[in-house]
């Protein structure tokens, strides 16, 4: 299968008026259960999301756990309560809504899914994350959707940097 085809698969949003989604795909030069290791730590997202200062989440990692996340400063934000929505190993699909914090993502979700390729002979892997979200009162939705696309093309590069580094 191709992007196209896990998007259609795995990536359906029904976003209502007033919200905008989106899709970043990302090649990673790395083994599928090593970027799958790092994207399933629900309770750990600093390990690799550049922005994330801390993250507090208490029990298991369980449909339905819900974390705390601080951001580093200098960001529209200072924190984050997410949901863990979907979480399955086998078909390698993180599913994630934000239900808080002092930032302006409304309704914000967004689904991530890894899938093994190859590439240059070694096996790699196929990042696909796509979220819907309100678009802020007073923004427009190419703007929301610039700046969202922007804050995961950065997760999905620093994911791709410690992936790597990870697998030599
Ligand atoms: O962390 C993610 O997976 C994706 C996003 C878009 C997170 C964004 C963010 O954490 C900031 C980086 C602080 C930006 C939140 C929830 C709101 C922001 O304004």
């Amino acid at each position: 299968m191709d992007a196209a085809q896990y998007i259609r698969r795995h990536h359906r949003h029904n976003p209502r008026r007033q919200q905008c989604v989106s899709v970043v795909v990302k090649h990673i030069k790395a083994p599928v259960d090593i970027v799958w290791s790092l994207v399933r730590r629900f309770d750990e997202p600093q390990k690799y999301k550049p922005f994330v200062s801390r993250c507090i989440m208490h029990g298991d990692v369980n449909i339905g756990s819900v974390r705390e996340v601080n951001v580093k400063s200098g960001l529209p934000a200072t924190t984050s309560t997410e949901r863990l929505e979907l979480l399955d190993d086998n078909e390698h699909i993180l599913g994630i809504k934000i239900v808080g914090g002092d930032h302006r993502l409304k309704n914000y979700s967004s689904i991530l899914t890894v899938h093994p390729e190859v590439s240059e002979g070694r096996s790699g892997t196929l990042v696909v994350e796509s979220f819907v979200v309100d678009i802020p009162e007073g923004n427009t939705k190419e703007e929301t959707c610039y700046f969202v696309t922007s804050l995961i093309n950065c997760n999905l590069k620093s994911l791709s940097d410690v992936s790597e580094r990870m697998h030599i």
